[in-house]
């Protein structure tokens, strides 16, 4: 019937159907984006001005002089900071422009150093080309990505000076020190007497100065082919760092981008001596420990690129960019760790190269070569603004860090759970099916997700109203057994008019602007698009508005969010992006803000959820697919359109352990894959990994097979059961991960390099980590038919099976071969942890919400154990005034005991609602790993617990093996917010 109906189309009809065919087949992702749709660094101006810059310099190697120098009557240091003038001599006649630089000393340890330049005079902004943007480098990366940790240890002093340079002596105990070199200018970073990082070492720095455009005449063409010839011959070589060709002007796949302010890039290079090891800078498809960029052998050619994109079908072991930009690196070395954060938010591409370099010529290899790693970092415009971090430990960087941009905020308990998703559910009737089925086969979940079809024709705010005829009833069925859902609202807001959103939009004038200061209109899902300028005030307190209850009808207390595209992904944009020469908020270009943009949409989101009506004080939950340094504080991450293939289950790890120690550990990938449909095998592999990333979601594109878990043929089905009640029961233990990467940054799943920053062997493991502080050691299986895992293990402590208490016979350094049936997870638990859990299997988190714990206590070589429990309400701020539970558990002796982790009066608290539930929540079972043989024939335990004594049964068991044993206690009853005892002696 379609065919009739197409055919009595009128003409005009007809071009319109096939153009917007045409459009479509270009712009829906039916074809794969291919690595060739983004730029490489040679095509990308600045990236290769300041590649061949680098390259000039090092071939100069001793007679390179680099051009930067500080003029020393002007520099002085005062309260923590030194200010001075960078001279940068831009011509032979040996003309400079003035950059200024403060070098801040912060209480925190950090060192931060920031080079502007100097204001341009009001002649040279009348002479600047015709635009709207401002003069000035961009400096408002800071307001966006910091919260904290900028205050100045006034303690830092000058250890001494002269004529060539100053030394700084700061930091903890005064044990770093910077020395600033003068000509060339430098900086080396020390930490007890020794260099660690050393800024601009190779003189790579660069800084773009402002100039005026010269219109030079065209050059005379000659007719024929023949003169071009001429031409060509003629033309005196240029170097490709001085090359002018797209300092005004750039085109790329069909797009130019005018410059108005022509260039203004920034390089440095900086070099970690001794480290061999760099981590960070996501997000990239790749290995944890970054790779060398400069080619060769199993190295990348091309520079790791930040610069957020919408690169679906992305390509694994690349530098290439994906949706989210973090510029913060870390390097390793044995017992010790620094780092850098790079605070730009323009296109940024980050070289890396290791060079060995040999203490004692004579001494050859032997002991005597250590490699330095240095990085060249390339911004396209900004200042350059980097913090430097001297450890020693991961965590404490993590912890610096942590001050200056914030970390996870304290999640919504829910979100802990297995969320349900994919491309789309199409009615509420099929929503409330699949959350029938979900309970019909026991299947515990949270979160039931709806993709973009939910709406009318792709209007935010507004809903199918065929399909999803009663959006009220479905949250309300949903309710019942405490679960949520999550809806999909973009950025991009369709240009039509009556669409009220779209009006408004227009109205206030809240929209990002062309180069020409009109609201850009683009192309996205909708059809013709304007995006909201997130970067606003004005428009953060509309977008606010939206969401009201009453304004998004439909919408109800358990609704929650998920921002997609907000690199923003404008499908006929340059790389799926917005035009550089847009225009923001403050009339910032694009260009500035580009890998902030996601972040500033999230934020506006989260605000919005925290007034949806008035007097309701409840934590966002806001999934983002862009990010920036900070966002972190505002919700979780996912990795984008993965593939539903055994290398993306793999390349996923080392992804979500890169986000952990970037300060964004809130993260997980589509489990399942998003495009293509698993094998059954694939699928139980992916769920059992899945339950193990912060953020656990099944996700699936609309032309994938629908494949929740029900679906499935059996043993997949309870296999992936069996792997969903696994993080149910652990829910406790993940959300006390979380409330540690809320208080100090840290990672919730940890690498080794992380946690054994001693062990080098572990510094380039990425596919086995730990979970928090519990001791659970995890190794995924991610390849077909692999039915054994080896584990490597990184200390001398002892480890048992987390699924039949065996002691496994481990050694420091080597790997642990064990068997990894498909259904099981290779998971361990090392001795010397405790750590809370749930037993009781349940349809969904909320309905745990009051249930009792088991502590499991994996008895360390020892004989002790500790851990902790973190718990609240997860859902209101209550816990910023005490209401919460926070226990520490420790075993000693023949003594376990739970006392108030914080030292805390907790009868001084007044208890709410929830704490007063609580009262009735025990610790119902204790399980005791690696039970001393001493406890055989122990038949009870004394247990103490406010002021009572009692006893409770223990059973005391063989390992299978019977090699060692496991002890079990029931029926403890001691409250879990209460101090008690419990003696084995
Ligand atoms: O909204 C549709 C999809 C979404 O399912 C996916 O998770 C996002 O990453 N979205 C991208 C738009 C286009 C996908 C090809």
């Amino acid at each position: 019937m379609a065919g009739a109906g197409t055919s009595q189309l009128s003409p005009r009809w007809a071009v319109f159907l096939c153009l917007f065919t045409i459009l479509c087949s270009l712009f829906t992702p039916a074809v794969a984006v291919k690595e060739n749709d983004f730029k490489k660094c040679d095509q990308s101006g600045f990236c290769k001005r300041n590649r061949a810059y680098a390259d000039n310099a090092v071939a100069l190697g001793s007679s390179w002089q680099a051009p930067y120098k500080i003029v020393p009557g002007l520099a002085s240091f005062k309260d923590g900071q030194f200010n001075a003038i960078i001279l940068k001599t831009i011509d032979e006649q040996g003309n400079t422009v003035r950059l200024p630089i403060t070098v801040s000393f912060l209480k925190s340890g950090t060192a931060r150093v920031t080079v502007d330049e100097q204001r341009r005079q009001e002649k040279d902004i009348e002479l600047r080309h015709n635009s709207g943007a401002r003069p000035e480098r961009y400096n408002e990366a800071e307001k966006w990505a910091i919260v904290g940790g900028l205050e100045v240890d006034k303690n830092a002093k000058v250890a001494h000076e002269s004529e060539t340079g100053i030394k700084i002596q700061y930091g903890p105990d005064s044990a770093f020190e910077a020395d600033i070199n003068y000509e060339p200018y430098s900086i080396e970073f020390k930490r007890d007497g020794a260099t660690h990082i050393r800024l601009n070492d190779r003189g790579l720095m660069n800084l773009e100065h402002w100039r005026p455009k010269i219109e030079k005449p065209e050059p005379e063409k000659k007719g024929g082919e023949e003169g071009q010839e001429e031409k060509k011959e003629e033309a005196p070589e240029v170097p490709a760092s001085a090359d002018e060709s797209t300092w005004w002007e750039e085109t790329f796949g069909g797009n130019t981008d005018s410059k108005p302010r022509g260039p203004e890039s920034v390089a440095l290079d900086i070099t970690f001596l001794g480290y061999e090891h760099v981590y960070g800078i996501p997000e990239h498809a790749g290995p944890l420990s970054l790779k060398e960029t400069r080619g060769g052998e199993g190295k990348y050619s091309e520079p790791y690129r930040l610069y957020n994109s919408d690169v679906f079908e992305y390509v694994l072991d690349s530098p290439m960019t994906l949706y989210g930009a973090i510029p913060l690196m870390q390097a390793q070395r044995k017992d010790s760790t620094v780092g850098v954060f790079w605070l730009n938010t323009a296109e940024t591409w980050v070289d890396i190269t290791k060079a060995k370099e040999s203490k004692n010529p004579l001494a050859l290899s032997v002991g005597g070569a250590k490699t330095n790693t240095q990085t060249h970092w390339i911004s396209e415009s900004g200042l350059m603004d980097v913090f430097v971090f001297l450890g020693p430990t991961p965590r404490d960087i993590t912890k610096s860090y942590g001050e200056l941009t914030g970390t996870t905020a304290m999640p919504q308990e829910f979100s802990l759970g297995y969320h349900q998703c994919r491309w789309n559910y199409v009615s509420d009737d099929d929503v409330k099916e699949v959350d029938r089925k979900m309970d019909r086969y026991k299947i515990p979940y949270d979160v039931i997700w709806l993709d973009i079809e939910y709406t009318d024709d792709r209007k935010y705010f507004t809903w199918d109203n065929d399909m999803f005829k009663d959006p009220i009833g479905m949250g309300k069925h949903l309710d019942v057994h405490g679960r949520k859902l999550v809806a999909i609202i973009d950025p991009h807001i369709k240009n039509v008019a009556g669409y009220h959103v779209s009006d408004e939009l227009k109205s206030k004038g809240l929209a990002v602007k062309n180069k020409d200061g009109n609201d850009f209109d683009g192309w996205c899902w909708p059809g013709s698009s304007y995006w909201i300028d997130a970067f606003s005030p004005a428009a953060i307190k509309w977008w606010s508005s939206l969401f009201n209850y009453d304004r998004f009808k439909g919408s109800m207390e358990n609704t929650f969010i998920w921002n997609d595209m907000n690199e923003p992904s404008v499908f006929n944009g340059p790389e799926v992006t917005m035009p550089k020469d847009n225009l923001h908020h403050g009339n910032w270009e694009h260009r500035d803000v580009h890998n902030v943009n996601g972040l500033t949409f999230h934020n506006a989101t989260f605000e919005a959820m925290l007034s949806r009506k008035k007097g309701e004080l409840r934590r966002p939950f806001v999934l983002t697919r862009s990010f920036y340094a900070g966002s972190q504080r505002l919700g979780a991450m996912w990795t984008g359109d993965n593939q539903a293939s055994w290398e993306h289950l793999g390349a996923a790890i080392p992804m979500i352990l890169a986000q952990g120690i970037s300060g964004f550990p809130f993260a997980g990938a589509d489990v399942g894959g998003f495009f293509g449909n698993p094998e059954l095998e694939l699928q139980s592999r992916w769920y059992q990994a899945g339950a193990f990333y912060p953020f656990f979601r099944g996700h699936a594109h609309i032309d994938a097979r629908r494949r929740e878990p029900f679906l499935l043929a059996e043993p997949h089905r309870s296999i992936i059961t069996s792997a969903l009640r696994l993080r149910y029961s652990l829910l406790p233990a993940w959300y006390t991960a979380f409330y540690h990467a809320n208080k100090d940054g840290s990672p919730i799943i940890r690498p080794l390099y992380w946690t054994h920053p001693s062990e080098e062997g572990g510094f380039d493991i990425d596919d086995q980590f730990f979970v928090g502080s519990t001791g659970l050691l995890v190794k995924p299986v991610v390849e077909k038919d692999k039915t054994t895992a080896d584990i490597y293990i990184p200390d001398d402590e002892v480890y048992y099976d987390y699924f039949n208490y065996k002691k496994l016979a481990t050694s420091k350094g080597k790997h642990l071969t064990v068997d990894a049936p498909l259904e099981s997870i290779p998971l361990l638990l090392r001795g010397g942890h405790i750590f809370p859990r749930r037993d009781t299997p349940r349809r969904s988190s909320q309905l745990m919400k009051f249930d009792d714990y088991t502590l499991v206590v994996a008895v360390s070589k020892k004989g002790d154990a500790e851990g902790e429990l973190y718990v609240d309400d997860g859902d209101s701020f209550d816990y910023e005034k005490g209401q919460y539970i926070h226990r520490k558990f420790k075993l000693e002796g023949s003594t376990l005991a739970s006392t108030e982790a914080e030292g805390r009066d907790v009868k001084s608290i007044k208890e709410g609602e929830w704490l007063k539930r609580m009262r009735g929540v025990s610790v119902d079972k204790i399980i005791i790993v690696g039970a001393p043989s001493s406890w055989a024939s122990k038949k009870e335990v004394v247990v103490e617990s406010e002021g009572k004594k009692t006893t409770a049964p223990l059973d005391y068991h063989k390992t299978e093996d019977g090699k060692n044993a496991y002890a079990i206690v029931r029926g403890i009853g001691a409250g879990i917010g209460t101090d008690w005892t419990i003696s084995f002696a």
